[in-house]
């Protein structure tokens, strides 16, 4: 497959301003006729040939200005057509089998409905089109169809007509005012309810709003709805954007290969992003939501009226998008507590990116299959690049750089560069430097070092952007870090700062101090990066007890544990050593969970333990098998440690009846915590409680949490339990899921049989991405499971991705980075995860999307 690159964009010497599609719908045969008006792109180079792409798709008839066109060859799966006038009318019939579609690309069926996924490059599995985002058009839409199978037609923008054919058949038409790029065009049609509310825009306008589901899921709808009204509410007071459309539709399907698509006034959301009760969903599952229906709903601006000009840009629309979904979520579920789960996402998912082979810029240079790059980098690193910007403006500067962007830039697809501009102008900011972030990969690492002399401070700071795939030598980039220097004695900091590294190495002097502060760093994590420093215990236990910053107060818990682990997984920690360390991380626990003025939210936050994806980081090469014992070794000490502690806070927050405020949500997450901690150290005592919180549960927080425990115990409970639990739930497919993953993820030393033999399950196919993740994804992630000695677990990921790639190629990809991290591995399964990648690599009919991300893990 040919490499694409960024620098060799040029545009399309075509204009397609209008595009009508007419579809006659069948699950095993849809005929689409697709009609373009073109003319020449005077701002492209002449050329009398148009490119339509294809994939998969043969043409029965081609006509250009309405007469046959005899002279169209295929390049590949391109149509190459001949055009010598100034604007032309050209006219394409294809026919596809959406039944046979197994990748979820293009039109598809998923439990008797049809719907379609184009972002990136699906629309040219409908129909040959300029499929990229820089060609715009307007679309007008007829379909048709058996009314009783299909009795909802959906499409974007507005319903203009509707009527009854022949044959039970039945017809919509519909038209998107709004010009668009295919990969935004969307067509639903199905045996759907919807669950409809009305939201009135600043400017008075009146929206219906659809949430369509199956009939027996639209008990499950009122969270989707209400989290959409407070998403276009939001929007609009935060970044002053109001909704376009007279109408706005969401329908969930079963089979989705990501979260859900923001194609224009029709979201097609996977069911796992709309469907939640409190006996089904979990609170993370309606935090989840939440955030997804409005990242979404934000796309309407960014990503729809101001699109991309190519995917090389990706991260205009999803970096800044993500940023704007984190920071709705922090004013709806609290800023401390959001931002620690943001960041820790960006730990475990981007930053293991960013130092394995697959690492990439937020704006790639080159790519073979675009949907190898929806990444974390792309995502979540691009989010926290744009979060830098706005602390360095602040919040008002920010906004005005926003508005400036999506005034200049409305209706067109734009570039990174156009973002940047806009905030330099609109938000007074300097960016020359900064656009470093955007070319160069890799976590920077700032090391840290705190002088004191007289009554000054001094804080020394140098900075290292570790080499990546094709970018050996990095320069030093803009690093915004908001600092607090606090006085031991009064545990008080005279006010927060924010320093910016620009280059190398800076030093910065603080004066007042007659004694040595204390240093809180990375305030908020104002900046991606790892902070590297020698601090004495006793200062992040002086931190994680009362910094004011929630965050830095998770991060010095962090990393008083994080440097004892690796410590003690790396060279070893003599007796003394290692018990000067566990004592230090008992102390700053006890005394976060003996604080009464801490809500039990945060609290859940702060006792949580670093993953071990993260722990792996922090190591140049990691032995999973050292780090797993030494997080659990530790994790049993603790619980043994403080086990009546962790006993009196269980039977608290046992107490506290369910509810959807933070205090009934906190008692919530911090009630399975507690268990986990009780689990490792005092097994029968926890299986007993794990049972009782089981059994007592009015919620799936609950007894998800319960059985979690009890899965990973080996007690009686746990057969009985994941049997209950099985029953009760058993045709429910995203609580099935749940069932299949908590298995996966389990700490039982049997995790992999298990796994073998849930694959063989009834319940259990290779054909919906969601069940594939709930029991693969989740295996590849229970390290102790997948990183065995024996190699089982590796040979098992490769098996798996060898089978899933005919089917979903996508999701087949998106489980190489597991086995791609072998270079940070100890050696015996550095060679094991190798032989693996070679063996996927030798089969001769792997995807683009396999191939791609193979060959850039062995290279
Ligand atoms: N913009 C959407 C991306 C997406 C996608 C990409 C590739 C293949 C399938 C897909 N489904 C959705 C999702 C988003 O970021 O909002
Ligand atoms: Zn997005």
């Amino acid at each position: 497959p040919p490499l694409i690159r960024r620098e060799d964009y040029t545009p399309f010497p075509w204009l397609v301003p209008q595009i009508a599609l007419e579809f006659e719908l069948g699950i095993e045969h849809t005929l689409v006729t697709s009609t373009l008006t073109v003319a020449r792109n005077a701002k492209a180079q002449r050329s009398d040939t148009i490119r339509l792409n294809g994939d998969g798709l043969t043409a029965l008839s081609v006509t250009v200005d309405g007469e046959p066109a005899g002279d169209w060859s295929m390049d590949g799966d391109d149509l190459i057509l001949p055009l010598h006038g100034e604007a032309h009318a050209i006219k394409v019939v294809t026919a596809i089998d959406p039944s046979a579609n197994s990748q979820l690309m293009g039109l598809y069926a998923s439990s008797g409905m049809l719907c379609t996924q184009c972002e990136a490059e699906g629309f040219r599995r409908i129909t040959f089109f300029p499929d990229r985002p820089d060609v715009l058009s307007t679309y007008t839409v007829r379909m048709s169809g058996p009314k009783a199978e299909f009795p909802i037609l959906l499409c974007n923008g507005n319903r203009v007509a509707e009527g009854e054919g022949e044959g039970g058949t039945h017809w919509a038409e519909w038209h998107d005012p709004w010009p668009k790029p295919s990969y935004l065009f969307a067509l639903v049609a199905g045996d759907l309810v919807a669950n409809s509310g009305r939201f009135t825009t600043m400017s008075g306008r009146e929206v219906e709003l659809n949430i369509w589901v199956r009939a027996e899921d639209l008990p499950r709808t009122e969270h989707a709805l209400e989290s959409l009204k407070k998403s276009m509410q939001w929007d609009e007071q935060a970044f002053g954007r109001e909704y376009d459309l007279d109408l706005f539709n969401i329908v969930a399907v079963s089979d989705f290969n990501m979260g859900a698509m923001e194609n224009k006034g029709l979201n097609v959301f996977n069911t796992k992003y709309v469907l939640a009760d409190p006996d089904t969903a979990t609170d993370a599952d309606f935090d989840a939501i939440e955030g997804v229906i409005a990242h979404e709903y934000f796309h309407n601006w960014s990503g729809n009226r101001v699109t991309c000009r190519d995917w090389f840009q990706l991260s205009l629309k999803e970096g800044f998008t993500v940023l704007r979904d984190q920071l709705f979520s922090q004013d709806m579920q609290g800023e401390a507590v959001k931002r620690i789960e943001d960041v820790r996402i960006l730990r475990s998912a981007q930053f293991p990116e960013d130092s394995g082979p697959l690492a990439h810029p937020i704006r790639p240079d080159s790519f073979r299959e675009i949907s190898n790059f929806y990444t974390a980098t792309v995502y979540n690193k691009g989010a926290e690049v744009i979060r830098m910007m706005r602390t360095m403006a602040g919040p008002e500067r920010f906004r005005a750089g926003c508005d400036l962007y999506f005034e200049r830039h409305d209706g067109e697809a734009a570039t990174c560069e156009d973002f940047i501009r806009a905030m330099e102008e609109g938000a007074g900011l300097d960016l020359e430097q900064f656009r470093l972030w955007y070319s160069q990969a890799g976590t920077p690492k700032v090391t840290v070092r705190l002088e004191h002399s007289g009554d000054t401070a001094t804080l020394h700071l140098s900075q290292q952007v570790p080499p990546t795939p094709g970018q050996p030598d990095k320069q030093a980039m803009p690093i915004p870090l908001r600092i607090a220097l606090f006085d031991r004695a009064t545990g008080k900091h005279e006010g927060e700062q924010l320093v910016v590294l620009g280059k190398a190495e800076d030093s910065f002097a603080f004066t007042g101090f007659a004694e040595p502060p204390v240093l809180s760093i990375n305030r908020g994590y104002s900046a991606p990066v790892t902070i590297e420093r020698t601090v004495p215990h006793a200062d992040l236990v002086f931190l994680a007890a009362q910094d004011d910053d929630s965050f830095a107060r998770y991060e010095a818990m962090q990393e008083l544990v994080v440097s004892h682990i690796v410590a003690a997984a790396g060279d070893g920690l003599d007796d003394a050593a290692r018990a000067a360390g566990r004592a230090a991380i008992r102390t700053a626990l006890a005394a976060i969970l003996a604080d009464a003025a801490l809500d039990d939210s945060m609290r859940g936050e702060l006792v949580m333990l670093p993953s071990q994806t993260y722990l792996s980081e922090q190591m140049l090469i990691a032995d999973p098998g050292r780090i797993h014992a030494e997080r659990e070794g530790l994790k049993a000490w603790l619980g043994r440690e403080l086990e009546s502690e962790f006993v009196a806070l269980h039977l608290r927050v046992s107490e506290i009846p369910y509810g959807l405020e933070q205090a009934a949500r906190g008692a919530r997450k911090i009630k399975t915590q507690a268990l986990v901690y009780l689990a490792a150290g005092n097994p029968d005592l926890a299986a007993q409680m794990a049972k009782a919180q089981y059994e007592a549960a009015d919620n799936m927080t609950d007894r998800q949490g319960a059985l979690m425990v009890l899965t990973g115990l080996d007690s009686a409970a746990r057969t009985d339990k994941l049997i209950d639990f099985y029953r009760r739930y058993q045709g429910n497919e995203l609580v099935i899921d749940k069932w299949f993953t908590l298995q996966a993820i389990s700490l039982h030393p049997h995790a992999i049989e298990h796994v073998r033999v849930l694959a063989g399950h009834p319940d259990f196919t290779l054909r919906n991405p969601n069940r594939v993740r709930s029991l693969y994804m989740a295996f590849a992630g229970n390290p102790h499971a997948f990183h065995g000695e024996s190699g089982e677990g590796y040979r098992m990921i490769a098996d798996l991705i060898l089978a899933l790639d005919p089917i979903n190629a996508q999701t087949a990809a998106r489980f190489v980075p597991s086995l791609g991290r072998w270079r940070r591995i100890e050696p015996v399964r550095a060679a094991l995860m190798r032989q693996e990648l070679e063996r996927i690599a030798a089969s001769d009919r792997l995807s683009r999307d396999t191939f791609e991300q193979v060959t850039r893990s062995l290279g």
